[in-house]
C-alpha cells in the first residue's frame, strides 16, 4: 500500500521540492493550498494531475493553518501517515508588520495540526513534521548552533515559530506522538520567492546584466547566513520522519556567508566584477569590471546601494549550523554547495528575463513587477 502524506504550504518552494520527492518515492499527496484571487500553484503546475484522470497522486485541498474545522476535515478525508507542516507566513520582516496574524498562522497553526491529529485518535497512525527554523536562535548565543544551542527569537515569525516548536515537543511527550522539528536553516533555489534576500539578488542581477533594470536596493549586507538548496533539505525532511524514535534536528550546511559576499558572487556569474564602497547605509556596489561581452555594461555604474527600509527592528546577525546528528544520524549530506546554488539560481533568472526582454523587444506588455 502506498503511503499518504499530506502536506501544508503546498504552493511554497520547500512544498514544491518536497511534493516532487514524495511523489518519486511512490506516496499519495494531498497538499493544503489557500484560495487566492490569482493561481498560486506555479511551482507545483509541473505535478498536478487532472482530478478526472485515472491513479491520481496528488490531490489538492483549499485550506488555511488559521481554520480548524477545515484542517480537521481535511486530515479525517486523507488519513496521512506523514503531515508536513510547511504552511507560514515565512517572511520575517512581513512579520513586523503582520505579527498577530503570523502568531495565528505559525503559531496556533501548527497546535491546531497536532490537535486535529489528537482529536481524531491518529496520534499512533500519523506522524508530524513541523517547519522549525535556525530563527529561533536569533541574538547569537553559540556558534555554531546545534539542537542544544538555547533560544532567543528576535521577530515575531520567530516567535510564533518558537511556540510551534514547543508545542510540537510537547505533544511529542504528552500523546507519545511521532511530532518533530526540523531545524532548517536558510535554503535556497530557483523557485525561492522573489523578496527573500537570495533570489531578490539573483533577479537583480540578471536584470541589471540584460539592461531591464538599473540598481538593486538591500538593506543589512553584514548579515550571515548559513545558506544551502531547498532540494537538499526537503530530502532531510523526509529522512527525519523514517527513523524508528521521533527526535529533533538541525539541518545546514555548517559554512556562513555574508549577504555582501553573495551579491559578490552573483554579479560575479555573469561576469561582472563589484567593488564595494562605503559603509553601512552609505555603502554602494560599483561595476569595477565586465568581462562578459553578452552584457553591454558600463564600468563605473553604481548598481547596489543600501536602502534603510530594508533593515530589521531587530536583526539576526549570524547563522552557522552545526549538522552533526542529521550526519551521523540521517545520513544526511547536502550534495550542493554555495557556488552551485548561486550559479543555478543566477542561470535560472537570466533564462526567465531573456524571455522577458524578448517579449519587451517584440512589443508585448510585460507585467510591472512590485518589488
Ligand atoms: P514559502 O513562503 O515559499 O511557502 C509558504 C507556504 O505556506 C505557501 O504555500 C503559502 O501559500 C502557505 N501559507 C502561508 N500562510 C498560510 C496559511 N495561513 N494557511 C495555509 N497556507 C499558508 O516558504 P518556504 O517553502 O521557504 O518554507 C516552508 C516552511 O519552512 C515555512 O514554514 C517556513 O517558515 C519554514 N522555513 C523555511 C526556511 C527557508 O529557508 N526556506 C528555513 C526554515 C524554516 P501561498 O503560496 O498561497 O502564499
Ligand atoms: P531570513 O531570510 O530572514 O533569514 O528568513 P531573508 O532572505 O529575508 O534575509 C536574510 C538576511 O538578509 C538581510 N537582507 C535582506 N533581506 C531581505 N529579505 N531583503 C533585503 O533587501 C535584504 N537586505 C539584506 C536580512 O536582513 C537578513 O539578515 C528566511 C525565511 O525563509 C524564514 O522563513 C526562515 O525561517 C529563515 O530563512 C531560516
Amino acid at each position: 500500500m502506498a503511503k499518504v502524506a499530506l502536506v501544508t504550504g503546498v504552493t511554497g518552494q520547500d512544498g514544491a521540492y518536497l511534493t516532487d520527492l514524495l511523489l518519486k518515492k511512490g506516496y499519495i499527496v494531498h497538499g493544503v493550498k489557500r484560495r487566492s484571487s490569482l493561481f498560486n500553484t506555479e511551482r507545483i503546475d509541473h505535478l498536478y494531475q487532472d482530478p478526472h484522470e485515472q491513479n491520481v497522486h496528488l490531490t489538492l485541498h483549499y485550506g488555511d493553518l488559521t481554520d480548524s474545522t477545515n484542517l480537521i476535515r481535511i486530515i479525517q478525508e486523507t488519513q496521512p501517515d506523514e503531515i508536513y507542516n510547511l504552511a507560514a507566513m515565512s517572511h520575517v520582516h512581513v512579520s513586523f508588520e503582520t505579527p498577530e496574524y503570523t502568531a495565528n498562522a505559525d503559531g496556533i497553526g501548527t497546535l491546531r495540526i497536532l490537535e486535529a491529529v489528537r482529536l481524531l485518535g491518529l496520534t499512533k497512525k500519523t506522524k508530524v513534521y513541523q517547519a522549525s527554523t535556525s530563527e529561533l536562535y536569533g541574538l547569537v548565543q553559540e556558534v555554531p548552533q546545534s539542537e542544544k544551542t538555547p533560544f532567543y527569537p528576535r521577530s515575531p515569525y520567530a516567535v510564533a515559530k518558537l511556540y510551534a516548536y514547543w508545542i510540537t515537543v510537547n505533544y511529542r511527550e504528552a500523546y507519545n506522538m511521532y511530532a518533530v522539528n526540523g531545524i532548517l536553516f536558510n535554503h535556497e533555489s530557483p523557485l525561492r520567492g522573489e523578496t527573500f534576500v537570495t533570489r531578490k539578488i539573483t533577479r537583480g542581477v540578471a536584470k541589471i546584466a540584460l539592461g531591464l533594470q538599473d540598481k538593486i536596493f538591500l538593506g543589512n549586507l553584514d548579515a550571515q547566513r548559513d545558506w544551502g538548496h531547498a532540494k537538499d533539505y526537503v530530502e532531510a525532511m523526509w529522512l527525519i520522519l523514517q527513523q524508528e524514535k521521533p527526535e529533533d534536528y538541525v539541518i545546514a550546511t555548517g559554512v556562513t556567508t555574508p549577504v555582501r559576499e553573495f551579491v559578490r558572487m552573483a554579479f560575479d556569474e555573469v561576469g561582472i566584477e563589484l567593488e564595494f564602497k562605503g559603509k553601512d547605509e552609505n555603502e554602494v556596489g560599483i561595476v569595477k569590471v565586465c568581462k562578459n561581452p553578452e552584457f553591454q555594461i558600463e564600468i563605473g555604474k553604481e548598481v547596489l546601494a543600501v536602502d534603510k527600509r530594508y533593515y530589521r527592528p531587530t536583526e539576526v546577525d549570524l547563522l552557522i549550523g552545526d549538522p552533526t546528528k542529521a550526519q551521523k544520524q540521517l545520513n544526511w549530506k547536502p550534495k550542493y554547495d554555495l557556488p552551485a546554488l548561486v550559479k543555478e539560481m543566477v542561470e535560472n533568472d537570466v533564462d526567465l528575463f531573456k524571455k522577458e526582454k524578448l517579449l519587451k523587444q517584440s512589443g508585448y506588455y510585460v507585467r510591472n513587477q512590485f518589488e
